[in-house]
Formats: C-alpha cells, sequence, structure tokens
C-alpha cells in the first residue's frame, strides 16, 4: 500500500488556545506553525527556531510545515528595500534548514491575507463558518473605503445589490465589517485602520498584475538557489479570494498563474500549496485536472470546500460537502503519490492539514482564530483520512 499522507495541523504557537496536546489527540502526526511574533521581514534566529522546534518535539509531534515565512511588501511592490528583505529572507531560510525544517508555505497576495466578511455565518445545524459576502465586499470598497474609481470594478446589477446591503446594515455593523476585512495577518491581532490601508493601496498605483507577476518571478530567482542549497521547498499559497479585490491584483489565483510561477524558476524547491478552498471560490478552477497537472509541483496540501454561490459570494462548506468534487481531488492526490513512487522520489507522504473547520460543540467555549477551531477542524481531519483510505484500499 502506498503510504499515507502526513496528517498535519496548524498551530498558532504558545498562545493558541488549541494546545498542542489537544492537537496529539487528533491523530495529526505533524504541525504546522510558524514564528508569529516576529515582525515580517525580520530574520527568524537559529535559537528562536530551535527553541519551538523543541516544544514541538516535546509533545511528540514534528514541526513539518513552516506556515507561513511571510513576504515583506517593499519585495512584492519592487521597493527600494526589496533586496535587502530579500537577503532577510534567505537568512531565514538558512536557519530553517539548519534545523531540519523543509518545507516552506508563502503566499503573495498585496497588503491583506486572506479576507472574509463574516466570521459567524450560522449554518442550518448552527455551526459556525466563515463567508465571504460579495455584495458587502463592494459596499466597502465604495462607501466605507470609498476608492477611487471604485465603481469601474463592479456592474451596475453589482453597484446596486452593494448599496441594498450598505442601507440594510447598522452603523455597528459596519464597523464590524470594517474590522473583519481590514484584519490583518493571520497569527496576528493587527487590523489596519482606513488610513493606512489607503496608504498601502497607494503603494500598488503602479504595481499592476503583470508587474506583480514580475516581482514574483525576481523573489523567485533570488531565493530558490538558497532554498535549494538549504534543502527547503518552497511552496506558494494561492489567492484567497482568488480575483482581485479593492483595487489589489491578484497573480496566484488559477490554473495559469500556477503555471508561470513554476516555469519562472523551474527547481525541486519552487513549489505550490495546493488550497482546494482557495482555489475552489472560483467556478472555473478544475481543483482534480489541476492535482493532475500541477501534481509533482505539489509540496502542501490544503484541503477545504467552499459552497459558492452565483453572486460570486461563498461560506466555507464541510471539508466534503460543497461545490468542489473532494473525492476527485483526493483520488488525484493519491495518483500522483502513485507516480512519485515509481518514479522514485522520497516525497511520497505529502503534508496536508485539513484547513480551517467550522465552530461546533466545545468549540464556541475556546477563543481561537477564525477557521481554526479543534473540533471542526478534527472533524474535516477524520472525514479526510476516512476518504483518503477508501480510496486507497480500493485503487492502489
Ligand atoms: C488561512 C490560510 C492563509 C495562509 C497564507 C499562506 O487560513 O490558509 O492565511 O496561511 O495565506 O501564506
Amino acid at each position: 500500500m502506498i503510504s499515507n499522507l502526513e496528517q498535519t495541523f496548524r498551530w498558532f504557537g504558545p498562545n493558541d488556545a488549541v494546545t498542542l496536546a489537544a492537537i496529539k489527540q487528533t491523530g495529526a502526526t505533524g504541525i504546522v506553525n510558524a514564528l508569529h511574533h516576529i515582525p515580517c521581514g525580520d530574520v527568524w534566529s537559529v535559537e528562536e527556531i530551535k527553541q519551538r522546534n523543541e516544544m514541538i518535539n516535546a509533545a511528540g509531534l514534528r514541526w513539518s510545515v513552516v506556515e507561513s515565512v511571510n513576504i515583506h511588501e517593499s519585495i512584492k511592490t519592487a521597493g527600494p528595500q526589496r533586496d535587502e528583505y530579500i537577503e532577510k529572507y534567505i537568512a531565514t531560510l538558512k536557519n530553517l534548514g539548519k534545523c531540519g525544517i523543509k518545507t516552506v508555505c508563502y503566499n503573495f497576495m498585496p497588503v491583506l491575507d486572506w479576507t472574509r466578511t463574516n466570521l459567524d455565518f450560522r449554518l442550518p445545524n448552527n455551526a459556525s463558518a466563515l463567508r465571504y459576502h460579495a455584495p458587502a465586499v463592494a459596499a466597502f470598497d465604495l462607501y466605507i473605503l470609498e476608492r477611487e474609481n471604485a465603481a469601474d470594478d463592479f456592474t451596475t446589477t453589482e453597484q446596486q445589490q452593494a448599496k441594498a446591503f450598505f442601507d440594510s446594515i447598522s452603523e455597528e455593523q459596519k464597523k464590524q465589517l470594517t474590522n473583519t476585512v481590514m484584519a490583518g495577518l493571520p497569527g496576528t491581532d493587527e487590523v489596519f485602520t482606513i488610513a493606512e490601508f489607503k496608504e498601502h493601496l497607494k503603494k500598488y498605483s503602479d504595481t499592476d498584475a503583470n508587474k506583480l507577476k514580475q516581482n514574483l518571478s525576481y523573489f523567485l530567482n533570488a531565493i530558490v538557489p538558497a532554498a535549494e542549497e538549504a534543502g527547503i521547498k518552497m511552496c506558494i499559497h494561492p489567492d484567497d479570494p482568488p480575483f482581485p479585490i479593492l483595487g489589489l491584483p491578484r497573480v496566484v489565483s488559477t490554473e495559469k498563474d500556477l503555471l508561470d510561477i513554476v516555469n519562472s524558476c523551474p527547481s525541486d524547491s519552487n513549489g505550490i500549496t495546493f488550497c482546494t478552498g482557495s482555489l475552489g471560490a472560483r467556478g472555473d478552477n478544475d481543483l482534480p485536472g489541476m492535482v493532475n497537472r500541477l501534481g509533482p509541483h505539489i509540496h502542501f496540501l490544503h484541503l477545504r470546500n467552499v459552497q459558492r454561490e452565483p453572486d460570486g459570494s461563498f461560506y466555507e462548506a464541510d471539508h466534503l460537502n460543497g461545490s468542489n468534487d473532494m473525492y476527485a481531488v483526493m483520488k488525484n492526490v493519491i495518483l500522483e503519490q502513485k507516480r512519485r513512487e515509481a518514479t522514485g522520489r522520497d516525497d511520497i507522504a505529502i503534508p496536508m492539514r485539513p484547513d480551517h473547520g467550522h465552530k461546533l460543540l466545545d468549540d464556541f467555549n475556546y477563543n481561537t482564530y477564525p477557521g481554526y477551531s479543534i473540533i471542526g477542524r478534527l472533524k474535516g481531519l477524520a472525514e479526510l483520512r476516512g476518504l483518503e483510505m477508501g480510496i486507497k484500499r480500493s485503487i492502489v
């Protein structure tokens, strides 16, 4: 039988209400972690990495993946300090390599990481899910941020829906929407003010998608040789949502984007985090086909599902339900594992994590990062490993 995927769980560090001991009980063996207390761009020292690694090992777990070593904005905008920050990034990769941590996830989303409008969307069973409501984002853009020329990005119908939504919510709800959309990096409590966000937007005034793509390629060509030397596999995380928002360009949203990225600097060290939830928010992304075609470049899997809605909105569905065919995705992941085995690759146990989870049962008593409940994710992991076993037993 082909070996299992490596079951991992994200842990945000010692302040996470979800403890390593709890994660151990889920059956996961790997931890996905980052040094969130180090400001974006600063070097992670060997001591800090070792200390964290020892903490994880002491709980009987392995630090499998770093998610994320975030990329400083000056690299994304080709600002004057970009080479300095690239040197620092390389220093962090070398230090991680020295400590034996070899898979590094990152993203190339301008300013904001993932974006949602509702962090407590109730499903019919009263479980709490994350939702992206397109009219809410449009309303924020047009009437709260009041971004110049924002109207050009929306059809007349979308503008009408945005206005109707905006008129229907209270002042308090407007504030809440602002805080939710303006939330900064995961693992921090950072929230941008409108003024700060506008300053960031200005920095992108001459960075369109083409330039952003060039800046990503520049970054990769600078760091990949060092990653190869350190034995590190980089894996880029797709945009979430996978389309431009708030006037910011996106370059990691489709199969073509991912192909351009791997081809811009061909190397085992230049790979992909295949996130079914992010990519699956677009109906034109053929997820099983993408796993098939991009398979050799996949170094990390984020497995979850979304339910797409007709107006471009979506919410996070159960891991195996929703708009995307998770059976077909898993089957193609397993076929990729088989190919790896046949060609003598040693990375057959691709790390996977149940990405996000609903808040269920006792989860409501814990203050966890949005999407990172324990029971909801445990449910996802249990379903996914059952799916994996069922397919493996029947086809291998
Ligand atoms: C959301 C996550 C993302 C991801 C980063 C990767 O829950 O999947 O925030 O960690 O985008 O750099």
